[in-house]
């Protein structure tokens, strides 16, 4: 689905899904478009899926494909190995460095842990950073569940990603799962999915109507710019006395936030809320980030929305949210006794933590 850009002034964005769950993402976020009609009015929005695996490609709703090292892996998938995912991108690098170019802003969204994702994801970005083009990228880490080779796959690929653009939104299917609660599998990923979908379209809608938010792609470059990682939360709620709790409890929401330093908010709903909702909620927000952060808070109207939705984009986590986010899957596995075994490897988290560091539990401190 492409929104013809008869407007010269039309900013192109493009969202490009890659490997299988970057492209479920996507079919999600196109799904949620068709549902709510969405047309932006000063947007050309383009989807883009690519993928090794041919038979992904053929669930995508995208009208635009790329099928990923056709020579190389002959329309399977990587088979979980990243480094096939970074050979088979390389076969299109010319198409691919024809998408990113001429585009405002491109959003990147990819599932890490197995090959083509984890493999092209970095490349792609590589190319996007030549290209000197705005870019969001959106990645998801797997959940501890699926064992460390995995989970270093990712690790290894979002660092990769972050020698290109240091400010990734990174979302944690872990974390995620540790909030839903016990649902069935195969509503996990729909749901997970659905989240990003919403969050990142009212990013999108936010930009589209930067005349009437003050919000546009300066704003966006500056918060995407800014050191460190990120996440994109919200939260939904009728009760207009209840909305920040709803945000706070959402599944995205990261106590950690107190260390970002970038932050975009906004209030999404019709037009009966009032200053003092508005207020209040910025006030309660304020209260949950750290006093240096920059927050940029913005008002969209959408006349058909019968709840109230705050999300936020926040950037530029210290290094202290990256060492707790850490420290909370080797807390897990403590939990789970598998850390003794764990600490003889030679881990990358082990160099990472110090056992001086006060704010450890001891028994992890003994332990290192
Ligand atoms: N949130 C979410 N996570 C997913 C989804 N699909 C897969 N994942 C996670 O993403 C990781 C990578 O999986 P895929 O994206 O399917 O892998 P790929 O990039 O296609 O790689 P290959 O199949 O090996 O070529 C998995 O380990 C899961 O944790 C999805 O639809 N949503
Ligand atoms: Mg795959």
């Amino acid at each position: 689905m492409i929104y013809p850009c008869e407007k010269i002034s039309k900013l192109k964005i493009k969202i490009l899904g890659i490997g299988g769950g970057g492209i479920n993402i996507l079919n999600s976020l196109i799904n949620y478009h068709l549902q709510l009609n969405f047309q932006p009015n000063n947007i050309c929005l383009e989807y883009l899926a690519l993928n090794t695996d041919i038979k992904s490609l053929e669930y995508s709703l995208a009208k635009n494909k790329i099928q990923l090292g056709k020579n190389l892996t002959q329309g399977f998938g990587s088979g979980g190995k990243p480094e096939i995912g970074e050979q088979a991108v390389l076969e299109n690098e010319k198409e691919i460095r024809e998408k990113i170019n001429g585009t405002d802003l491109l959003i990147l969204i990819s599932c890490l842990g197995k090959g083509t994702g984890s493999g092209a994801t970095p490349k792609i970005a590589e190319w996007a950073k030549e290209e000197n083009t705005l870019t969001l990228i959106i990645t998801v880490k797997p959940f501890n569940y699926e064992g460390n080779v995995i989970n270093m796959i990712a690790k290894n690929s979002l660092e990769k990603i972050e020698n290109f653009f240091s400010s990734v939104i990174v979302i944690s299917n872990n974390q995620i799962k540790k909030k839903i609660g016990n649902v069935k599998m195969e509503e996990v990923f729909q749901m997970i999915n659905y989240m990003v979908a919403v969050g990142v379209t009212d990013l999108i809608k936010v930009i589209d109507n930067s005349h009437l938010t003050g919000i546009d792609l300066a704003n966006i470059k500056n918060i995407i710019s800014e050191k460190g990682r990120g996440i994109i939360v919200y939260g939904e709620e009728e009760n207009q006395e209840r909305i920040c709790e709803a945000l706070f409890n959402s599944p995205l929401f990261d106590n950690n936030v107190k260390y970002a330093k970038n932050f975009l908010i906004w209030v999404c709903g019709n037009e009966l809320i009032t200053l003092e909702v508005v207020s209040d909620i910025c006030e309660k927000i304020s209260k949950k980030v750290n006093n240096n952060a920059k927050i940029q808070f913005t008002f969209l109207k959408d006349k058909n929305m019968k709840k109230i939705r705050v999300g936020f984009l926040a950037s530029g986590f210290f290094k202290e949210a990256i060492e707790e986010w850490e420290k909370d899957v080797i807390l897990e596995k403590l939990q789970e006794g598998e850390i003794e075994k764990e600490l003889k490897l030679p881990h990358p988290i082990e160099k990472k933590i110090n056992k001086n560091n006060l704010t450890l539990p001891t028994i992890l401190r003994m332990l290192l």
